[in-house]
């Protein structure tokens, strides 16, 4: 049936050319390359696909949360928007697209939402011409019958996985490697997003910072946003913490911890599995909107927002307890102090993760302010026992000036490292170069 957003879309946006790129790197081409079969020889001045803008089949499997969509649909927007490509959302839960952008429709299996048509992957999955570039995201396995057509295209359409995010070093040698199919005449390449530059970095939209200086420069917009939740500016000493977080971690204690404090805190939690949790653990019967309010401490659960909403909760607050992977990087942006609450895995593997994250960020910190982040994120991720989170939240909010200008800093820094989405078109447009016959 055919879907009434989509009947005004024009079936191909082109996006900028790139023949300069393409001249630039033909040169130290390796053996076995040739420019007719990659489609960059161009005699007859047919559109290269680079020229053409390619087509981007991006495909996404919503294995449990919201990071695996989080992810997929960040990059689908950029992409379409900034680089003026063609790109198809393949995603079999739509109803997780919805929750992270109500503009989404949980039930229409074709729509087209922000210069994105988003498909319902479903079973059986139906025949399709695949994209220029196909994206697995999270090593989601592409269906069978599309890896068949995908095989059968001359040249094979680019196919990467986006894996997922570590600070682990282990990421640099695997960034950008190429695993060729057991069977078919296809090779996918390993795309590690990652925390330098040799790896593929973060994914940051270009006009990011603006909005976010925008936002906090315009102090009546400011007093407005905070009036949505029913507050006033912020007090001189009052911390304003936002808190996404999975239910394992110990928001009660945390909780209590600040009810002690001489620190007032106003706590913004968003509705879902650990709110309920904390609900549940307090004996607290009240609904979204409600206030909690212990000692120095108040907290309230509030809606989930889209993407953008989220992102100015994170701007606007002074401290931000994040999770997964999206939020994460997102908190990294906003240039405010941060509490990671990493997913957990198996047999504690991520633990690893978690220190190796550490390591860097507390990099050139001395060792006590150092210390006060390790030990609340330990604490908060279970790592250190629960008696110690009282204690380490102590020592975190005495240091957090200075936590908060190293975060700042630190976000300056991470903003050098590469854009994700911009070098995944840019080594998009390399890998037919070096592919050897
Ligand atoms: O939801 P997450 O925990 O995601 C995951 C998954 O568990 C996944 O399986 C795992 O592999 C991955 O983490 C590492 O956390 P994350 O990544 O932060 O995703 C949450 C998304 O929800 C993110 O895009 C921000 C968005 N969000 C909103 O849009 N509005 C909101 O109000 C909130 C709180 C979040």
């Amino acid at each position: 049936m055919a879907n009434p957003r989509l009947r005004d879309q024009k079936p191909t946006q082109w996006g900028a050319p790139r023949q300069g790129h393409i001249i630039a790197t033909v040169r130290g081409r390796p053996r076995g390359f040739s420019l007719a079969r990659e489609g960059l020889f161009n005699p007859n001045n047919t559109p290269t696909w680079l020229e053409m803008g390619a087509r981007w089949d991006i495909f996404c499997k919503v294995i449990d949360n919201l990071g695996d969509i989080g992810v997929a649909w960040r990059l689908a927007r950029m992409l379409a928007a900034e680089h003026g490509l063609e790109v198809r959302l393949w995603v079999d839960d739509l109803a997780a697209l919805e929750r992270i952008w109500p503009s989404a429709s949980a039930i229409e299996p074709v729509q087209r939402v922000s210069g994105v048509e988003v498909r319902h992957w479903r079973t059986p999955f139906p025949s399709t011409e695949p994209g220029d570039v196909v994206i697995e995201t999270f090593q989601c396995a592409l269906p069978e019958s599309y890896l068949v057509r995908m095989a059968a295209r001359s040249p094979a359409p680019r196919w990467i996985n986006l894996d997922y995010l570590s600070a682990e070093s282990w990421v640099s040698g695997c960034h950008k490697l190429p695993s060729p199919h057991p069977r078919l005449p296809l090779t996918k390449y390993f795309y590690f997003p990652g925390f330098d530059a040799t790896t593929g970095g973060l994914l940051r939209e270009r006009d990011l910072d603006e909005e976010r200086s925008t936002f906090l420069g315009d102090r009546d917009g400011l007093a407005c946003y905070w009036a949505q939740h029913g507050l006033a500016m912020p007090q001189d000493g009052e911390l304003r913490v936002s808190m996404f977080c999975y239910p394992e971690a110990p928001a009660a204690e945390l909780l209590q911890a600040w009810s002690l404090g001489t620190v007032r805190i106003t706590a913004l939690m968003p509705e879902g599995p650990a709110a309920d949790r904390l609900r549940a653990s307090l004996g607290w019967s009240a609904g979204t909107h409600a206030w909690i309010e212990r000692g120095s401490a108040r907290l309230r659960i509030v809606p989930f927002t889209d993407q953008s909403r989220f992102d100015r909760l994170l701007w606007a607050c002074d401290l931000n307890f994040v999770r997964g992977e999206d939020s994460f990087v997102r908190a990294q942006w906003a240039q405010r102090p941060l509490v990671w609450n990493i997913y957990p895995q198996a047999e504690n593997a991520h633990w690893i993760k978690l220190h190796a994250f550490l390591d860097r960020f507390t990099a050139g910190l001395g060792d006590a302010d150092a210390q006060a982040i390790r030990q609340l994120w330990r604490a908060w991720n279970g790592i250190a026992r629960p008696a110690e989170l009282a204690r380490a939240w102590e020592d975190f909010v005495a240091r957090r000036e200075v936590i908060a200008r190293h975060t700042e800093h630190w976000a300056r820094e991470l903003v050098r490292v590469n854009e994700l989405a911009a070098g995944l078109v840019e080594f998009c447009g390399d890998i037919g170069k070096y592919a050897v016959d």
